[in-house]
């Protein structure tokens, strides 16, 4: 897309405001300021306008208007992206479309299970819903509290309960989107079943704005889990954690629902930076694992068969210590422990980080072999290889080596990214496992893709926004200069 001729952003927010009134604009520097830096600080945009609609109507007139125009639209959820998906570009020229005022539950259907909710609801107020109807949505992130559906959908999020519920995506049972010329697509449906040509949904599930702006979703929802147990466990090393992924599963009738993987440094990350939490084991292990197992059964049985697989793996040497909670205090003082990793290694210094994921039972060799060719570039550099095990979701983050210099080893970055994405590649691993692509993983997303795959996904982008007006220069690479 070439850039819009200044004129034309001018007409356009002219043209907004007429549109949504001054309780759908925000324009003062300070009111606009939060929407111009992601989460990260890696990027800082500019904007004249950030527009609020307050119904999907709004949304499609605003982009109307742009597409019109010419003028670029950066969705904007929770600003919860690590990817810089969300921010607008330096120039000045793009309209943020804030989706923070859509933000209602529409239906809760507890008998068939589903939820119609606005894009822009928190993603905690999704979950508060369907619970208050005795319903689970299972989508559960440590930004929960300030990343909306939309977002979460627009990226494919992950996060804890995926290795049970999947990602997501899985859960979308329709949605509601507005195209690029301001057209509505109108599926919100709640079918389970429903083989009436492609599947569109899912174009959009992931695509990060880029080929249309969400703005509501029928979701999925699952039985309520009435018994949950939640284990603290010391391992060995990361294949005894996979080992006993099998067995947990197996044990438990399929009820772990969580299955995450902490080394050792990440507990002293969080014990040193974050107040109020502590070791829950006495002495220091070389790694752990947190697991949730849960059912929707009043079980008592559920507790006492995930101790009797601890000891069995424990007398199997897969398991070096254990310890369930006992309350909800403590379940939620482990959950606390774990969520609490990203704001520890922030607290810490710079960070390298990647969102890879590999088939779960090629995570050890994976690790050993990205951690060798790590540590060969920053002999130093102090590895966080924590996350997701349980769906083979690693977030390999590498910190600042102690009392090291930001500057030099963040200049260390593309060497170790193109590192650790090569040994992902030779497992046909996924560079970005639920982050999404955004700004930051363009170039790797092209190194990373076969060519066909690109030429179809540059096809879907012409096809559906033709004048590429939405999310300029996101998660699709530049096309490759001609000979
Ligand atoms: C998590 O699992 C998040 O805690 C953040 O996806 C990961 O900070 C990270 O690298
Ligand atoms: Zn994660």
């Amino acid at each position: 897309m070439r850039p819009p001729h200044p004129a034309n952003v001018d007409a356009a927010v002219e043209r907004i405001r007429a549109v949504l009134g001054p309780a759908g604009c925000l324009e003062a520097a300070a009111d606009v300021a939060p929407y111009l830096v992601d989460l990260r600080g890696l990027y800082h945009g500019a904007t004249p306008l950030v527009a609020c609609p307050a119904s999907t109507n709004d949304v499609a007139a605003v982009v109307a208007i742009c597409h019109d125009l010419g003028v670029g639209v950066v969705p904007h959820g929770g600003n919860t992206s690590y990817c810089g998906g969300a921010t607008p570009h330096e120039g000045g020229d793009e309209i943020v479309l804030s989706l923070r005022r859509m933000n209602r539950v529409r239906e809760v259907d507890a008998d068939n299970f589903s939820i119609t909710v606005d894009a822009g609801c928190l993603l905690a107020d999704v979950r508060s819903a369907a619970e208050a109807a005795g319903r689970l949505f299972p989508l559960s992130l440590g930004s929960e509290g300030s990343c909306q559906i939309g977002g979460n959908l627009s990226t494919n999020a992950g996060g804890l309960n995926a290795l049970r519920y999947g990602v997501a995506r899985d859960l979308v049972l329709g949605l509601e989107v507005v195209l690029a010329d301001g057209r509505v697509i109108d599926g919100l449906t709640s079918l389970r079943k429903d083989n009436t040509g492609y599947d569109l949904r899912h174009l959009f599930i992931g695509a990060e704005g880029t080929l249309g702006v969400i703005t509501a979703a029928s979701l999925k929802l699952f039985p309520l889990p009435r018994t949950v147990e939640t284990a603290f466990i010391a391992v060995p090393h990361l294949d005894a954690a996979v080992k006993l992924l099998g067995q947990l599963r197996a044990a438990t009738g399929d009820a772990v629902t969580s299955f995450e993987f902490l080394p050792r440094i990440a507990i002293e990350l969080v014990t040193h930076h974050i107040p109020g939490v502590g070791d829950p084991l006495e002495r220091p292990y070389e790694a752990y694992v947190l697991c949730e197992v849960s059912t929707p059964r009043d079980d008592l049985a559920l507790r006492a068969l995930l101790e009797s697989a601890l000891e069995q793996a424990m007398a199997n040497d897969l398991v070096l210590d254990a310890v369930l909670a006992e309350s909800l205090a403590q379940r939620d003082g482990l959950w606390k422990l774990r969520e609490s990793v990203p704001e520890a290694q922030r607290a810490e210094g710079a960070s390298i980080k990647h969102d890879v994921s590999v088939p779960v039972a090629a995570l050890p060799r994976f690790y050993a072999e990205a951690q060798a060719a790590v540590l060969a570039l920053v002999p130093t550099g102090r590895l966080v290889g924590y996350g997701h095990v349980g769906d083979g979701n690693l977030h390999f983050n590498v910190s600042v080596p102690m009392g090291g210099d930001a500057g030099e080893f963040l200049a260390r970055a593309p060497a170790i990214h193109e590192a650790v994405h090569g040994i992902v590649r030779r497992y046909r691993g996924s560079i970005s496992a639920e982050h999404g692509i955004g700004r930051l993983k363009r170039e790797a997303l092209a190194q990373h893709k076969g060519a066909v795959e690109l030429d179809v996904m540059r096809a879907l982008k012409d096809a559906l926004d033709p004048k590429g007006i939405l999310n300029p220069g996101k998660v699709l690479p530049d096309p490759e200069p001609g000979p």
